[in-house]
């Protein structure tokens, strides 16, 4: 079921092939997307209400949640649903409280000077979940969460709604209890054109959150203004699962296919020292699908063509190979995975154990689960309190600290032939000293 590939075989060829994702740059989604956002830019609401009827089949009149909307959604809610979502909420608020405290003010002195950097949300950030057919109200928690801990002063959620105008109760209630704004019923590219410009909502100066190709499109082309900020380029879901022969192979299967479900381009990948445990793993997949039958194709088609196991002579191959591949998510099913750990240079977030399935981060622990795909997480993290902050630096030298300057500041400026102001600056707090001995 799982093409099974032994290190041997990694030719250089062969190992990047394997390490390469579908590429992102789509020029057919930029171009349509370019075409919404000047329509956008120009007609403000006008071109939103109609590129809605166009493209959801629906202008919601009005585009912004009300509070009757929210209250029917509570109702329409089990107790049940809410309980679950209401623990989720609380683990999510636990962990990134946690990670607001790293994020502390500090200060200290360098060369007599006091310098220091101190963390400031930014004021107005929009939240994409995607809606449509896929609805994912754990998203809306990890979305709105970190910001409301960062101390964003406005957060709007952006969600597409359904062909009847409406946005799946979980959604509104998840937005609701984790202090989202308001809640802007539109999507896609036209969704994040209104958010930007602020036609219903403060405009946004960040956009995070994952959606389809328009989406990430259109977060790319505003981004590339300079005047907004987004997260990370969103791409199919992947895993890679590191399992050495203390795993059991129902559960690295399990947690492989439970990736595949995202979508039928979703890489699940395995990487062992262990051939027999490559194989068992392999027939368990198959089993699963036959014994849990719900999405088969997309799941057989994300382990046919984007899914492999790599078969290393030992863990530290198998970690060098995961490392270069950036996954977006990395279980570390071995012996001892704490020291394994301590091996990873890039991943989204790692899961540790035995009894750590990505489904444990995707909806309950605390971790977030927006996260860089694509082998971004070789150089960007996913999101989390700091995402909605800034680092500000200051410094307040003392007289002596600027005397000590005055020197070095006259030759370098003089390098860079911007003597005569920069340099004059510091010079004319100093001028009339006549002994220059930096005890002055
Ligand atoms: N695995 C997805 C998140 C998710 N899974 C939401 C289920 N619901 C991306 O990390
Ligand atoms: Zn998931």
């Amino acid at each position: 079921m799982l093409k099974i590939y032994s290190s041997s075989e990694l030719t250089p060829q062969l190992r990047a092939r394997l390490l390469q994702r579908s590429s992102s740059e789509d020029r057919e989604a930029l171009a349509i997307v370019q075409a919404i956002l000047d329509e956008i830019a120009a007609e403000g609401l006008v071109a939103l209400k109609r590129i809605s009827e166009r493209l959801d089949g629906v202008a919601p009149d009005p585009f912004l949640v009300t509070p009757e909307e929210f209250e029917e959604a509570e109702l329409a809610l089990s107790s049940e649903i809410k309980q679950a979502f209401q623990t989720a909420y609380q683990n999510i608020k636990s962990f990134h409280a946690f990670q607001r405290k790293m994020l502390e003010d500090q200060k200290t002195t360098v060369c007599t000077s006091t310098l220091g950097y101190m963390y400031r949300p930014v004021e107005r950030v929009a939240v994409y979940v995607p809606g449509g057919k896929a609805f994912y109200p754990s998203s809306v928690l990890m979305g709105v969460v970190p910001a409301r801990i960062a101390g964003v002063s406005h957060i709007t959620l952006l969600t597409p709604p359904g062909r009847d105008g409406k946005i799946h109760p979980a959604v509104l209630y998840c937005a609701r209890l984790a202090g989202a704004n308001a809640v802007l019923k539109a999507g896609g590219a036209h969704g994040v054109a209104a958010a930007y410009h602020g036609l219903l909502t403060p405009p946004a100066e960040l956009i995070i959150g994952p959606g389809n190709r328009y989406v990430t499109a259109a977060k790319n082309l505003l981004a590339s203004t300079g005047r907004v900020r987004i997260d990370q380029p969103a791409g199919p879901s992947e895993v890679i699962v590191i399992a050495d022969n203390t795993a059991r192979p129902a559960f690295v299967a399990a947690d492989l296919l439970s990736q595949a479900e995202h979508g039928e381009d979703s890489p699940c990948i395995l990487l062992t020292d262990s051939l027999v445990l490559a194989e068992r793993v392999s027939e368990e997949i198959a089993k699963g699908l036959d014994e849990r039958p719900e999405r088969r194709s997309m799941k057989e088609t994300s382990i046919r063509e984007h899914s492999y196991a790599v078969v290393f002579e030992t863990l530290d191959e198998a970690i060098a190979f995961s490392n270069d591949y950036g996954p977006e998510h990395l279980e570390i099913a071995t012996e001892k995975p704490e020291r394994d750990l301590e091996k990873i240079t890039a991943a989204g977030s790692v899961f540790l154990g035995h009894y750590a399935p990505v489904a444990l981060g995707d909806y309950f622990s605390g971790t977030n689960h927006i996260l860089p795909t694509g082998g971004a997480a070789r150089m960007f993290s996913g999101v989390g309190v700091d995402t909605f902050m800034k680092r500000i630096t200051y410094q307040y030298p003392t007289r002596e600290s600027l005397r000590k300057a005055l020197e070095p500041i006259r030759i370098m400026s003089k390098v860079e032939g911007l003597d005569q102001e920069h340099g004059h600056s510091v010079e004319v707090r100093f001028e009339g000293e006549k002994d220059r001995s930096p005890s002055q």
